[in-house]
């Protein structure tokens, strides 16, 4: 991120949003070729590894970023969007998975009993009613809505470009979903719109998979996978942002167990390729919608 920073000053700058819990930088990128000072232009925000353990999302952002300014041939997509890309969504959470717990799911809050907040249910939105009060749940939502720092660095950016965020993509793994709010299943006013926009990014990537892989399920959150609170989608959608939602990648190796969170080296780059794909396809139907 530091060198394309460096490489494209004219059209990226490197943001530090504030420190994680154990005083880390939460980095992101900007990306825009009028300095985001176009205030007409929509912006497309993409984040990954809000959840540590998913590796292969932050793989995937990385792609996007290269095809969006090393190897561009998509002229639209950098011209007409102000881009921001956050790799790296738990950076405490991520260091852990490296150096200590491969498997590990939330952040690093220090508990008596139990270590870390799960940040997807962490948002300000139904927050409670769909997660645990249990700090040693993978699923504990904390003590209050954005209890914690590394979400209120996100809340920061959709406050500093509201009304512009028209696109968010939570990239998680695994399952092959592409899911949409709300998490207790009611849909917002612009549901089918939503909806239409998602089959796109799943029709998308469904072209570019490789054949031994399953299709992508769309739908919404609760009707599709389970019902969750206080995630990142849901958030997005209950401040004004149109298209807002999660990506699950693919498992890979057809894994339903733990194991799919571990995608082998030969299939980083096609899992970045057919996430591109859908990136894509769901950019460019926000943008002529
Ligand atoms: N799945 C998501 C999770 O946080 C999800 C599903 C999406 C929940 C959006 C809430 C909001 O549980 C994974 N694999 O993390
Ligand atoms: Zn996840």
């Amino acid at each position: 991120m530091v060198q394309l920073a460096q490489t494209y000053p004219d059209k990226v700058t490197l943001v530090n949003g504030g420190p994680t819990y154990e005083g880390r930088p939460v980095n992101y990128l900007r990306v825009s070729t009028t300095n985001f000072q176009d205030l007409s232009k929509p912006v497309v925000f993409i984040m990954s590894l809000l959840h540590s353990r998913e590796w292969i999302g932050q793989a995937a952002t990385l792609y996007a970023l290269d095809k969006l300014l090393i190897n561009n041939t998509e002229s639209d997509l950098i011209n007409d969007i102000d881009w921001i890309i956050m790799p790296t969504a738990n950076p405490d959470g991520y260091i852990f998975s490296h150096d200590s717990d491969r498997f590990w799911r939330k952040n690093r809050r220090f508990g008596s009993s139990c270590m870390g907040v799960d940040l997807n249910r962490n948002y300000d939105i139904n927050w409670g009613t769909e997660s645990s009060d249990s700090p040693c749940s993978e699923t504990y939502h904390g003590t209050e809505p954005f209890s914690e720092p590394e979400t209120v660095v996100h809340k920061k950016i959709f406050e500093e470009h509201q009304d512009r965020v028209l696109v968010f993509l939570d990239i998680h793994s695994f399952g092959s979903y592409v899911l949409y709010g709300y998490g207790n299943g009611e849909l917002p006013p612009n549901g089918e719109a939503l909806s239409s926009a998602a089959i796109s990014i799943g029709d998308a990537i469904d072209a570019a998979k490789l054949p031994n892989n399953p299709n992508y399920t769309v739908g919404n959150l609760a009707q599709t996978l389970y019902p969750a609170s206080g995630g990142s989608q849901d958030y997005a959608l209950s401040v004004g942002v149109p298209y807002a939602y999660c990506l699950e990648l693919p498992a890979f190796r057809g894994s339903t167990s733990i194991t799919g969170f571990l995608v082998d080296p030969e299939f980083v780059e096609q899992a970045g390729y057919e996430t591109w794909e859908g990136i894509k396809a769901g950019a460019r139907f926000a943008l002529n919608s």
